[in-house]
């Protein structure tokens, strides 16, 4: 491979004591890693949170061989007035995949509310799944892949979007992954999703109330414990991803799920 061609990962985590400022990631070239580290240094010091006075830059060769690429989920959009109705709108999509216990899920989301991975959550028996249950299991080294693409992103502003159709499309790319539901934890952001293979990306208007920072994530799991979990896990924490989407992505309305 040419010199300057190879991909590597890189990692931000920024804190100010205990608290938790931003973490982002990219997967790029050699030849733009220096930039991107510019770029998220940037992103970190300048965070409406506050100034970390520690800033964690971690970067990494990747093999070429094991980076998997995948098209982005389908997406959608459903308007909701608040976060009841946004709500009402998840356990309707829960519905429709059949799943028996969807009053369950919605309550053990909230368990999810302020860790830093996400719940992995079996659909049918209700165990929780993380080695680490306060931790939880975090989906990471994924990026959207712009080469080939117009847009360079060249942006150092966390766009959640874009961030998160990446997170899902890969997390729901795993065949023991049924679905994902996940609320931002930022105050001023109250739109969510729930993302399947089957349903696409779902971006729910408003599922919290403006001002809140209970945001969270859960990953429904089915299969089997012994033979299918720890692979599942090793997947979502440690498996390269680059996610492909045509320059603009279209985004379509969809109405709501009728009660
Ligand atoms: C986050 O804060 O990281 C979650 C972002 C959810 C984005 C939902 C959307 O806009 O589609
Ligand atoms: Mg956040």
């Amino acid at each position: 491979m040419a010199e300057g061609m190879k991909r590597y990962s890189l990692k931000m985590r920024a804190s100010k004591g205990d608290l938790h400022i931003s973490g982002a990631e990219k997967i790029v070239r050699e030849g733009e890693l220096e930039a991107y580290c510019a770029r998220l240094l940037q992103r970190a010091m300048k965070h409406s949170k506050g100034k970390p006075d520690m800033v964690n830059l971690k970067v990494e060769e990747l093999d070429e061989g094991d980076i998997l690429f995948l098209q982005a989920l389908p997406v959608s959009t459903v308007q909701t007035a608040d976060a009841a109705e946004g709500m009402e709108q998840v356990r309707h999509f829960l519905d429709r995949l059949g799943l028996a216990h969807t009053s369950e899920i919605l309550s053990i989301w909230q368990e999810s509310y302020g860790m830093r991975g996400a719940i992995l959550l079996d659909a049918d028996t209700l165990e929780r799944l993380e080695p680490d249950q306060e931790r939880g299991v975090r989906a990471t080294y994924m990026d959207r892949d712009t080469e080939g693409s117009r847009l360079q992103d060249t942006c150092i502003a966390k766009n959640h979007f874009n961030e998160a159709l990446v997170l899902a499309t890969k997390v729901v790319n795993h065949p023991n992954i049924l679905a994902e539901l996940c609320i931002s934890d930022d105050p001023d952001y109250v739109t969510g999703y729930i993302a399947s293979k089957e349903l696409g990306y779902v971006r729910i208007t408003c599922l919290k109330e403006m001002g809140s920072s209970n945001g969270g994530r859960v990953f429904l799991f089915r299969g089997n414990h012994q033979e299918e979990l720890s692979g599942c896990i090793d997947y979502l924490q440690k498996k390269k991803v680059l996610v492909q989407w045509p320059g603009d992505i279209h985004l379509t309305k969809r109405s709501g799920e009728k009660g």
